[in-house]
C-alpha cells in the first residue's frame, strides 16, 4: 500500500507525541501528585495510532488499563488526561476515574477498565448495538494477552462470529502480565489459532511497524463496514517499563536487561523516524519543531491539571449510575 507523506508524518506525530506524553508522566510521577496509579504503553505507541489512524469519530473503541495511548489516538483531549491523572474536576473523568478509569464518549471513547478483559465484552455489546441500529461504524477492542487467559474472549468472539459483529478484537501481546510471561500461561500461539481463522478475519502483525498495524487494521475496519464480521488482530510487541509506575523493572530478576534492551532497540517510534528520515520525508529541523509543540502542549496540559479544582465531596455518588 502506498501512503502519503501527509499520512506517514500524522502517524509519526501522533505516536511522538504519545510517547512525550508517557516520558513526562513518568518523569513527574516521583512527586505524588498524580494520586493513581499508571500503567504506561511506552513501546506500544504503534498499535494504538496504527489502529486508531483508520477509525472516525463515530466509531468506538474499549480500552484497557494501559490506555493513555489508545485515549490520545483516538482524539482525546491530552489537558482532560492530564488532568484525570491529577485527580482534578476537569479530568476526562471529572476526576473520579484516575489513570485506568478514562472515557470520552464525545469522540467514541466508551471506556478503559482496570478489570483485565472488561472491555471484551462491552465491546461486543457496542458492536450489537452498531449491528441493531443498523450504523455504519464499528467496535474496536483493544486489550492485552493477560486479558486473552479470560474465557470471556471465546465467549465475546463466538457471539461476534454468529452475529457477524462489526468488532474489531486489537490483541495487544506485550508478552506479560504483570510478571508472569506468555508462554507460561498459554500453549504457544493457541490464543491466535483458537480464534477460528476460516470464521474470521485474522492477522499477527510486528506491532512495533505503524504501518503494518495501520495496514491490518485497514483491512478489519472495511471488513467490518461492509457487514464482513469481526477480526482478530495480533500485534507482537513487548512492555519495556516495568508492569506498574515509573522506571524500569529489570532488577526484579523476571527478565534480562538484555531482553529489554533488544526491544528498545525496536522503538516503534525512532525506528519509523530513521525510515523517515532516511526516505527523506522529514527533516531534523521538522522533528524539532514538532517536538517544540508537544513539549508546548504538554507544559500546557500539565499546568491546566495543576491549577484545576479537586471534584467536590458531595459529588461523589454522581456518575455511578447512567440511565
Ligand atoms: C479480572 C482481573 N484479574 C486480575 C487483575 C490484576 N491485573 C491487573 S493488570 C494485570 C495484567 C494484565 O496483563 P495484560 O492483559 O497482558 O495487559 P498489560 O498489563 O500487559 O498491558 C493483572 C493480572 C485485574 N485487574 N482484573
Amino acid at each position: 500500500m502506498k501512503f502519503s507523506q501527509e499520512t506517514l508524518l500524522r502517524l509519526y506525530y501522533d505516536m511522538f507525541r504519545i510517547r512525550k506524553t508517557q516520558l513526562r508522566i513518568e518523569s513527574l510521577y516521583h512527586l505524588d501528585e498524580m494520586k493513581t496509579p499508571i500503567h504506561l504503553c511506552i513501546g506500544q505507541e504503534a498499535i494504538a495510532v496504527g489502529v486508531c489512524a483508520n477509525l472516525n469519530k463515530y466509531d468506538y473503541i474499549s480500552s484497557s488499563h494501559r490506555g493513555h495511548g489508545h485515549y490520545l489516538a483516538k482524539g482525546g483531549d491530552l489537558k482532560k488526561l492530564i488532568a484525570e491523572l491529577y485527580c482534578r474536576e476537569t479530568g476526562c473523568s471529572k476526576g473520579h476515574g484516575g489513570s485506568m478509569h478514562l472515557v470520552d464518549t464525545s469522540i467514541g471513547h466508551m471506556g478503559s477498565s482496570s478489570i483485565v478483559g472488561g472491555g471484551i465484552p462491552t465491546g461486543t455489546g457496542m458492536a450489537l448495538a452498531i449491528h441493531m441500529k443498523k450504523q455504519n461504524c464499528v467496535s474496536v477492542v483493544f486489550f492485552g494477552d493477560g486479558a486473552a487467559d479470560e474465557g470471556v474472549l471465546y465467549e465475546s468472539i463466538n457471539f461476534a462470529i454468529i452475529k457477524k459483529l462489526p468488532v474489531i478484537y486489537i490483541y495487544e501481546n506485550n508478552q506479560f502480565s504483570v510478571c508472569s510471561r506468555v508462554s507460561a500461561r498459554q500453549a504457544g500461539e493457541v490464543v491466535f489459532h483458537a480464534v477460528a481463522p476460516e470464521y474470521m478475519f485474522t492477522k499477527t502483525v510486528d506491532g512495533n511497524t505503524v504501518l503494518e498495524v495501520y495496514e491490518a487494521a485497514r483491512e478489519a475496519v472495511l471488513r467490518a463496514r461492509n457487514g464482513q464480521g469481526p477480526s482478530f488482530i495480533e500485534c507482537k510487541t513487548y512492555r519495556v517499563r516495568g508492569h506498574a509506575g515509573a522506571g524500569s523493572d529489570a532488577k526484579l530478576g523476571y527478565r534480562s536487561a538484555e531482553e529489554i534492551g533488544f526491544w528498545e532497540s525496536k522503538c516503534p517510534v525512532t525506528v519509523f523516524c530513521e525510515e523517515l528520515l532516511k526516505k527523506g520525508l522529514i527533516t531534523q529541523n521538522e522533528i524539532q519543531d514538532m517536538e517544540q509543540d508537544i513539549d508546548l502542549e504538554i507544559d500546557e496540559a500539565f499546568r491546566f491539571a495543576q491549577e484545576s479544582p479537586l471534584p467536590k465531596g458531595e459529588h461523589i455518588l454522581q456518575y455511578l449510575f447512567s440511565e
